[in-house]
Order: structure tokens, then sequence, then C-alpha cells
């Protein structure tokens, strides 16, 4: 969630007398050209199928000019010096606990890195049966708690869940949950997912979808991220049936800019920026393993790491604000 990083970036500079910078510019290779992708056409009726499609010729592209930003010898900060505002900070994971017998009520259980480890920080959020969501519903940097519950949102901007709460209708019982930053204007907002179509907001009050548009298909488990590093979140689907992703750069119907598979059937999607480089990729919940991946491509998980017990929902967000 890159624009909160804005920040993060800003204090990176203010900097300290110790910090020096070094830049590096890298050619990079546009790999997606290369590819054969298969994409999705999520808006058509009969329930749509992937089909292969070409590929567009793929062309090297200069890009990235890396700014490395030590202090006392240590790596603070990487910016692309190129791209102002560039996050620098990191996503990490949580859980959403919901005891077999209540109370006690459902718990969500952050932890500050993508390690192993006890929660460093424990909020008591919400009823059984509550859907978890996330997001920095303030702009203030920190993503913090909320449910959905029945079609109504409950968001708390503080980060111990402490009230006032914000509290709005939006959306039908059943649906799926979804938060980000639809405007690029630095504050996620709610959104809904409800078989195959999905419905955002840019505020977080009552009011109708500012967005509505089709992707995936009934069964599938609505995602939001930014994926290409705009500062615009935009959404996916995971299906559950077969670990395969559809990720969309553009909040509109139509093909998926990315498919790929990860996982397996059974596991829970998580997206974040895991490494911090200003764009959000996958990772699997699967029983109490986390399975991260810094790039949105096949492969094996690049962060792995046990955290939370079965059952438990994952999450992911900046619990403690920029530059920590
Ligand atoms: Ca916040
Ligand atoms: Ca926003
Ligand atoms: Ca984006
Ligand atoms: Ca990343």
């Amino acid at each position: 969630m890159p624009n909160r990083k804005l920040r993060a970036k800003q204090k990176a500079k203010q900097g300290s007398p110790g910090i020096r910078r070094i830049v590096i510019t890298t050619l990079v290779l546009s790999l997606i050209g290369g590819i054969t992708a298969i994409a999705l056409l999520a808006n058509s009726s009969p329930l749509p199928l992937p089909e292969p499609v070409a590929s567009p010729p793929q062309s090297p592209s200069l890009s990235l000019s890396k700014e490395y930003v030590y202090a006392g010898g240590k790596l603070v900060a990487t910016e692309d010096s190129s791209t102002p505002g560039a996050p620098v900070t990191q996503d990490t994971i949580g859980v959403f606990h919901q005891p077999l017998v209540s109370p006690p009520p459902p718990s969500f259980k952050m932890r500050f890195s993508n390690t192993a480890g006890a929660e460093e920080l424990v909020v008591q959020f919400g009823q059984p049966g509550d859907k978890p969501i996330v997001g920095d519903w303030n702009g203030d940097g920190t993503d913090t708690v909320g449910v959905f519950r029945n079609g109504a949102f409950i968001l708390s901007n503080s980060p111990d869940g402490s009230t006032p709460h914000i509290v709005f209708s939006f959306g039908n019982p059943g649906d799926q949950p979804v938060a980000g930053d639809w405007n690029h204007d630095g504050v996620d907002t709610i959104g809904l997912y409800r078989n195959g179509t999905f419905f955002l907001r840019n505020m977080n009050s009552a009011g109708g979808a500012d967005m509505t548009f089709e992707l995936g298909i009934a069964g599938d488990v609505g995602l939001a991220g930014d994926w290409d590093g705009d500062g615009v979140h935009t959404t996916g689907v995971f299906r559950p049936s077969t670990g395969a992703l559809f990720l969309k750069n553009t909040n509109s119907t139509g093909f998926a800019d990315l498919v790929l598979t990860y996982g397996i059937p059974g596991d829970k999607p998580v997206t974040g920026d895991w490494n911090g480089d200003g764009t959000d990729t996958i990772g699997v919940y699967r029983d109490n393993t986390f399975y991260l991946r810094n790039t949105n491509t096949n492969g094996f998980g690049d962060i792995v790491f046990m955290f939370g017990v079965s059952g438990d929902l994952p999450l992911a967000g900046d619990w403690n604000g920029p530059n920590q």
C-alpha cells in the first residue's frame, strides 16, 4: 500500500548526517512480453474459461535507476530515484483468529516482520462470524483493523482497535470485503466481491459503488493490491479449486493482465509488498504456514514461515507505520 510510504521516504531523505546515497542504473528486460500469457475474459456469459491469447512482442526497456540510502553502513532505504514517492517499507503478515468457543471475541494477531515468531500486536475486535478487513482508513501510514458484518463495515483507526469506530452499511450479507487505495489519494477504502463482480467505493461511508466491474467467476476469492507499482490498488481473483490467480491493473471489466498459478487447492490467498519495492505480490496461507512470493509469477515461495494456527485467516499490512 504505497502511498503512505511517501512519508517514510521523506523521512529517510531528511535523514541524518551519516546518510550517503549510491545510485545504480540497471537494464531491465521486460519478461512479460516474452511469455505466452493465458488471459481470462471475465465479462462473458456463460461462465468464462481461460483462453490463450497472443502476448505483445518482447522489448527491452531501460528503467529503475535505483538509489540505495545508507546510514552508518546500514541500508536504510531503496528508492527508484526516477519515481518520487516510491515506497520504502514493507507489509507484514497477521492472522484473524476466531476461537471455536466464544467468548473471547476474535482477535487480529500481527507480526512486524515476515518471519516465524510470536505476534507483536493483538487486537480483539469484532464478533464471531465477522469477516476481517485491514487498511489505512485515515491515510496516516498505519494499517488498522475492521470487520464486515452482514452488510455493514466497522472500521477502527486505532492500532489497538479502540473507539470511535467508523460504521456504515455497504453490500449484502455473504459479500466478501476488500480494501485498497482505488483512487491514489493515500486513503484505503472498502469494496466488495460478489460472485465475479467487484463493487468499489472511494469513501468509507454509506453510498453507492464508484466502480462496478466483473472479474473471475463465482467461487473465486477477491484480491486487491498494487500489482504494477503505480500507486493505484486494483483487483484480482484467486481460484481456490486450482490455485490460479488473475490480476488486473485497472479497475474495469476486461482481460486479466497477469495470470499465474500459485498454491494448491484449499490455500487462502494473501497479498502485500513483502520486500518494500512498491509492488504488491502474492502469497498463500496453508494450515499455519505463509508462503510469500516477491514477484507475481509462477514459482516457489520466496519467504516461508509458520505463524498462527490452522483455521486462522491471513492478513497483510503495515501495522507499525512507515519507517519502522
Ligand atoms: Ca491509518
Ligand atoms: Ca483512496
Ligand atoms: Ca497499480
Ligand atoms: Ca514487493
